[in-house]
């Protein structure tokens, strides 16, 4: 057994404690303690959020025997709700599908034209959020785990060319010989078993849409995923319970996804040296006169309200809430004059890494199954199509009826930038982004699309995405950007201006990867936080 596995034993350990007392503060200890130990008011390090790069930052630490405390806004999801499950399936959401609201806003708006996708729910700390800015809507987790709590798992790297073109200044090399395979291997990345893919019912819909590429001449690939394959062979032939086979993800998955609250962050808890607190919100953040950093720390109920404001100090400051929540934090910093060296770079080039959906209707004898596995596994690869580069994931629609319908995530090389601005009035960050900049993806996915139907004689669907339209220009689930490695940071995510604060997660990426984020996104932080530690005064 390794150290790093015997360390995540642990931390799963604690973890599944905290839930069963209903902690909101989750450490070592606390897998013994009966009551939420006292709040603490100093930590050496202070990481923000508990997504992909702050779990890497956590471990890090933790291993570097620094203590750390995590602070989380979202929820532990780790206690069963009275249908005796953790999540809601897709199909079914209720309260705990998302981030305070009172009805459920999934990426499908109708089906037929019907309203039959969304539910009315309560408010709820709920583990999906739609952040919403005008022509622009950004899908995110919340909870201890972040987006791979939600997401659809797929874990491709990306084309080294692509890459080296995005961020020049990262030694290839190293990413490509170190970093992705230690994330890779961290992450618990797999693939499916080609046999099993050929044979079973549950990927039919892929092997539809593979036979409709191939028609027009277009290469398919197999696109590995961190949910396990082996258990969801188990889940098909009915002796393990059903997740991924029951149409769950976008609400969380019950079983056999390995979201980052089962590795890194379990490892990061086994190490002793690390607490993560829940329902906890970094709302301003100060240099501390004495050295260090004062973050202002908000505490809420699952009401929503506001129990607790405090103030937790740190020496090192660890920001990894994400591409919407790192960037609002430094630029309200920034714009009230908390961090006034801050670069003006904060805030600025960020993408939605290229995301259209779309979906086509195939014809009566292309039965796609009713049996739909919820984790993509194959995807069209025309990225090396230069005049019209896509990447689209077969996306499954598990409704369990058949419905003729082939969707599809595309992403696309869109070099349209958005970036942020301070409102403070609301005290929040705005996107600026405007409908027509998503013009460049809906073309180069249209442009894809329009072959694929004209070869295989297929039509669009135009009763999915709301306004009669075949495309899906207003949402993402790739946010990437507003603090930009290079420009609003240093080469390693050390933020411009001030010693001892970092940026971890997918705010570093330009807006662009090419392929689905969260690999690179763990890499990059494996990197940085390798460098960090060895370089930087504790
Ligand atoms: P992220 O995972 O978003 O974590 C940020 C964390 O910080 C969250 O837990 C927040 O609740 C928390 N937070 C935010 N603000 C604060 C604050 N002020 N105080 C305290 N906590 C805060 O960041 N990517 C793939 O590679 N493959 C896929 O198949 C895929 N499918 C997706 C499907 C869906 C539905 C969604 C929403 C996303 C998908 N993604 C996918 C994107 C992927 O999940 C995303 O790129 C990463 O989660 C981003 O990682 P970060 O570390 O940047």
């Amino acid at each position: 057994m390794t150290p790093e596995l015997t360390r995540r034993q642990l931390g799963l350990a604690a973890l599944h404690t905290a839930a069963a007392l209903g902690l909101t503060r989750i450490g070592l200890t606390t897998a013994t303690a009966a009551e939420d130990p006292p709040a603490a008011r100093y930590a050496p390090a202070i990481v923000v959020g508990s997504g992909y790069g702050s779990a890497v930052a956590a471990l890090r630490l933790g291993q570097a025997g620094v203590r750390t405390v995590v602070l989380e806004m979202g929820r532990l999801w780790d206690t069963p709700g009275p249908d005796g499950k953790v999540f809601p399936s897709t199909s079914a959401p209720d309260q705990r599908s998302m981030w305070y609201r009172t009805r459920t806003e999934a990426p499908l708006a109708t089906f037929l034209w019907l309203d039959v996708v969304n539910r009315d729910i309560s408010p709820y700390p709920g583990v999906l959020d739609r952040v919403n800015y005008g022509d622009m809507s950004v899908y995110v987790g919340r909870g201890v785990g972040g987006g791979s709590l939600v997401n659809g798992g797929m874990a491709p790297t990306p084309r080294r060319s692509y890459f080296s073109e995005v961020l020049p200044q990262v030694d290839a090399d190293e990413m490509y010989g170190t970093y992705y395979p230690r994330a890779r291997a961290m992450l618990g990345v797999n693939s499916v078993d080609p046999d099993w893919f050929e044979s079973t019912e549950w990927y039919r819909f892929a092997r539809v849409s593979r036979k409709h590429a191939q028609n027009t001449g277009l290469k398919t690939t197999f696109v590995p995923n961190v949910y396990d394959f082996g258990y969801m062979q188990r889940e098909a032939a009915g002796t393990a319970p059903r997740s991924a086979l029951a149409g769950e993800v976008i609400y969380g998955n019950n079983h056999g996804k390995k979201s980052v609250d089962k590795t890194y962050l379990a490892a990061a808890l086994g190490t002793g040296n690390v607490t993560i607190e829940t329902m906890q919100r970094v709302v301003a953040v100060r240099p501390d006169p004495a050295g260090g950093y004062v973050l202002t720390v908000r505490t809420s109920d699952t009401t929503g309200k506001v129990t607790q404001v405090r103030e937790l100090g740190c020496d090192r400051l660890f920001l990894g809430a994400g591409s919407l929540g790192t960037t609002e934090i430094l630029l309200r910093a920034r714009e009230t004059g908390a961090l006034p060296a801050l670069s003006d770079r904060v805030g600025q080039n960020w993408g939605t890494n290229g995301n259209v959906m779309t979906a086509r209707a195939n014809h009566l004898w292309d039965t796609v199954g009713a049996n739909q596995a919820t984790m993509p596994a194959l995807g069209i690869d025309d990225w090396d199509n230069a005049a019209n580069p896509v990447f689209a994931e077969i996306a499954p629609l598990p409704m369990g009826i058949e419905h003729w319908i082939s969707m599809y995530l595309a992403i696309t090389r869109n070099p349209e930038r958005g970036h942020f601005t301070y409102d403070a009035a609301t005290d929040s960050a705005r996107l600026q982004w405007t409908r027509d900049q998503n013009a460049p993806s809906v073309a180069a996915a249209k442009n894809l699309f329009d072959r694929i139907n004209l070869r295989n004689f297929t039509m669009y669907r135009y009763d999915l995405f709301g306004d009669n339209k075949a495309f899906a220009d207003t949402f993402t689930y790739h946010p990437l950007g507003g603090c930009v490695l290079g420009e609003a940071t240093d080469g390693y995510g050390r933020v411009k201006g001030y010693r001892g604060l970092y940026v971890t997660d997918g705010s570093l990426v330009p807006g662009s990867l090419g392929v689905n984020p969260f690999v690179t996104i763990t890499a990059l932080a494996e990197r940085n936080m390798e460098r960090i530690l060895a370089e930087d005064p504790r």
